[in-house]
């Protein structure tokens, strides 16, 4: 067996060193002498690799041998996270590594600056597939991820005058250490053409080429992967003919089409973008990826009945629900099978997880487009849905109605197919990603589905991994929190950060615990230990409220000038945050947050007592530096808009104190920490909707409130660089997600904060008790949720 003959590759500094040495001169194909630091990154990721990919084989060939039940999610989107301070810490290599680049005459820090994150996702949704894996792997389970390898990822934001400007992302245009390119793996994938007689003929093929990323477990041998497809031409789409006529545009006209299919990921979160280039995204990951799970099957396995046993297929939101008619395609059409027992494959074999609630972010694509692109689909979807209504007519005699809201095909004001009715009536499972997120699918959302098929619907609350954005973000509070446990196997069982609870009375404990917190902000460079930093980061958008934090900052630079003494304390404001490229209302709050940065940092009277700063591109790694140094988390989304939040459980976590609404899954948190250490704001849901269905009227609030109304004025009279008066106007003529209904909350309970601040030795108790009590949101916790309620897989250990 040539496997047990495997030379291991060596733990000691010596033999890290000697496996450094020999990748840089047979891997690398450079010396010692004219090696660059980018040789020695390079060289670097592969001596680490190298000890990941021995514990993959051997968990390759454990797979093999059990034959398990596997998990596949399928996702248009990975927020991986930078690779080699992780790859380090799970390899075991972290103290090992900065002698041997010594050796080659590098420092850690120069060599660590070179690891680029790959940015294929927007926010959320893209980070919690990045922990789902992380913490499947350390769980042990058989699993691999699907995506696309997105030539540029997130688009790299940069600000011009306070505006936001996109940058491309070319992050692997010096190539990609961590990535195990499998070009023998490709797969076909055809678009257009028509069904005859034969079945489909499409009228274009593409090639796919897989390359994988090593996602390993953390305390364990496992190692699985993440599989990322790449658009080729198909070698035919070259057009000989034409290049040798010295028309070299148009030879390549055909290849470059085909590959812009994994061009660019779309930066458009949350608004449906019905372009098709994005229907054919979709496409291109879910034909790849059921074609290459298919393959995998048959590696063990002979019957198709076996198939719903042996394989899981989890649907990240709507973006690869054409999983559910290519399957019924591949089993009817190519595998002969009768449609009733491909019916009932795809049902007993896809789940579909919901990250919504906004009705905008529903997908859906004009049929035209869709009968166009894929015209065997349309039919296949056609036919689900003639069952589906006749389904709901035997229960529903009568209720038209019904009938119509339930329809995959929308009729008005243009015939479109519903991905989500789609999703959830191809699925054994639906579930949401916080208990009230899932309880609104169903009361709203779903409603007329969960009466229907009322087993299907489940919840599944969100975590985060605690080895990423505890461990390897905050490295002091880590040691200082596996000192408070006696171990670190808190890494393993984050539920363990309950027994912190009892240390939050012991004084000298606090007062470490302070000096690690007052650490992370030195560390980045807001190390004003008298002020609260104040943090809100994720994507912008008008339903989070951005807007609303600034009426606080405007708010608190008034008082400043005028009334000091209600001032409060020091504050450092930090946003962090990208909008949407062609989302105008949220770009404006940026450039305006931009403006009043600007105007507060002039004004000598703000001098060490507030500060407001916007850091350019926020992505994983720049959270792993900001979330650490967090004193206050901010989470202030209009109550029953927020699916989940996981930057909440993020900082969290880490020991910030939550200022929020009862949205997402800040309510859990708060029911975990205690309402004592929460600072709980603002309409809840049932409160919010009323409003919402009431005829409200914002400027109510700018007559009534004197604060509120300065701080709007300021922003029309033009105070700040004379920008943002259509934020202003938005919020006094529309006001959509009742910004100015819950300002006056909002800054009454900062001033709560302020007053908290003030004692130190309660707010540490606070911030240790939030650590403490987030036990819960760790993504192992997520996954054991998601494989006793769905995936119902087992553990394989190598
Ligand atoms: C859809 C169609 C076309 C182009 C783009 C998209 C698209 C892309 C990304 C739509 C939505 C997204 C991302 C959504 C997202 O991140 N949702 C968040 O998911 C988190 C994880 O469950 C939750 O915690 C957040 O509450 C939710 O907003």
């Amino acid at each position: 067996d040539l496997r047990n003959g495997l030379r291991p590759l060596g733990s000691t500094p010596a033999e890290f060193e000697q496996d450094l040495l020999s990748n840089l001169y047979y891997r690398r194909g450079t010396t010692v002498e004219s090696a660059s630091a980018q040789d020695a990154y390079e060289t670097l990721a592969l001596t680490v690799r190298d000890r990941l990919a021995a514990r993959r084989a051997r968990t390759a060939a454990a797979h093999y041998e059990s034959n398990p039940r596997w998990v596949y999610y399928l996702s248009a989107e990975y927020l991986l996270g930078p690779q080699l301070e992780q790859n380090l810490l799970y390899s075991g290599t972290t103290d090992l590594a900065p002698a041997a680049l010594e050796a080659l005459g590098f420092s850690a820090e120069e060599v660590a600056a070179l690891d680029v994150e790959p940015g294929l996702g927007n926010g959320g949704l893209g980070r919690l597939a990045a922990c789902l894996l992380d913490s499947l792997a350390t769980l042990d389970i058989p699993a691999v991820g699907y995506g696309i390898r997105y030539d540029l990822g997130i688009f790299k934001q940069q600000f011009e005058n306070g505006e936001q400007v996109e940058r491309p992302d070319d992050w692997a245009f010096q190539g990609d250490p961590w990535e195990f390119p499998a070009p023998d793996d490709w797969q076909t994938v055809g678009f257009y053409g028509f069904v005859g007689p034969e079945g489909w003929v499409p009228g274009e093929i593409v090639h796919g080429e897989p390359s994988h990323l090593l996602v390993p477990g953390y305390g364990t041998e496992t190692v699985n992967i993440v599989r990322l497809w790449r658009a080729r031409a198909a070698p035919a789409s070259f057009d000989l003919r034409r290049f040798s006529a010295g028309q070299y545009a148009e030879a390549v006209q055909e290849a470059v089409k085909a590959e812009n299919i994994s061009k660019v990921l779309y930066p458009d979160d949350s608004t449906d973008m019905g372009r098709e280039l994005r229907l054919k995204q979709q496409y291109f990951l879910v034909s790849c990826s059921l074609r290459d799970i298919v393959r995998r099957f048959r590696l063990r396995n002979a019957d198709w009945a076996d198939f719903p046993a042996k394989t899981v297929i989890q649907l990240n939101d709507t973006h690869p629900t054409l999983a559910i008619p290519e399957l019924i395609r591949l089993l009817v059409d190519e595998e002969k099978l009768e449609w009733e027992q491909a019916w009932s494959i795809v049902r007993q074999t896809f789940a579909y997880t919901c990250h919504t609630l906004l009705p905008e972010a529903l997908e859906t694509w004009p049929v035209e487009m869709l009968g166009r692109l894929l015209p065997r689909h349309l039919e296949i979807i056609y036919t689900i849905n003639e069952a589906l209504l006749a389904e709901v007519r035997a229960r529903f005699p009568g209720d038209l109605d019904r009938v119509r809201r339930m329809s995959l095909i929308q009729e008005e004001p243009q015939r479109r197919v519903r991905m989500a009715n789609l999703a959830v009536t191809g699925t054994f499972k639906v579930n949401g990603v916080a208990e009230l997120h899932s309880q609104l699918l169903t009361s709203t959302t779903f409603a007329d589905f969960a009466a229907l098929w009322p087993d299907r619907f489940t919840n599944v609350t969100n975590g985060v991994s605690p080895r990423r954005f505890v461990r390897l973000a905050n490295p002091g509070l880590s040691a200082l929190i596996s000192e408070g446990l006696g171990s670190d196997d808190w890494l393993r069982d984050l539920s363990l950060l309950s027994n912190l609870a009892p240390l939050a009375g012991d004084a000298s404990f606090r007062s470490r615990w302070r000096a690690e917190k007052r650490h992370a902000k030195a560390d980045l460079g807001l190390g004003d230990p008298g002020a609260v930093l104040d943090v809100m980061i994720k994507r912008f958008h008008e339903y989070k409220r951005q807007q609303l934090k600034l009426l606080h900052v405007i708010t608190l630079y008034q008082r400043l000038r005028n009334d000091p003494a209600r001032f409060g304390v020091p504050r450092t404001v930090l946003f962090g945050g990208k909008a949407a490229p062609a989302y105008d209302a949220a770009k404006s709050i940026i450039r305006l947050i931009n403006a009043v940065s600007a105007t507060v940092a002039a004004d000598p009277r703000t001098s060490g007592l507030l500060r407001v700063v916007f850091p350019a591109n926020y992505n994983v790694t720049l959270a792993e530096r900001i979330i650490p140094a967090a004193d206050l988390s901010e989470q202030i989304s209009m109550a029953g808009k927020e699916a989940s939040g996981t930057g909440n459980m993020k900082l969290a976590l880490n020991g910030a104190v939550t200022i929020g609404t009862l949205d997402g899954a800040n309510v859990e948190i708060r029911d975990r920490v205690g309402a004592d250490n929460f600072f709980l704001f603002g309409l809840d849901t049932p409160a919010a909707a009323a409003l919402r269905a009431s005829d409200y009227r914002p400027r109510t609030h700018y007559d009534s409130d004197e604060e509120l109304r300065a701080a709007l004025d300021a922003i029309l009279s033009g105070e700040f660089g004379g920008v943002g008066q259509d934020v202003a106007h938005s919020l006094l003529d529309r006001d959509e997600y009742l910004t100015l209904a819950d300002y006056r909350s909002y800054v009454d309970k900062q001033d709560e904060v302020a007053a908290a601040w003030q004692n130190q030795e309660q707010w540490t108790r606070m911030s240790i008790l939030n650590t403490a009590g987030s036990g819960f949101f760790s993504a192992d916790r997520t996954v054991a949720d998601y494989l006793a309620r769905i995936w119902r897989a087992e553990p394989v250990r190598p």
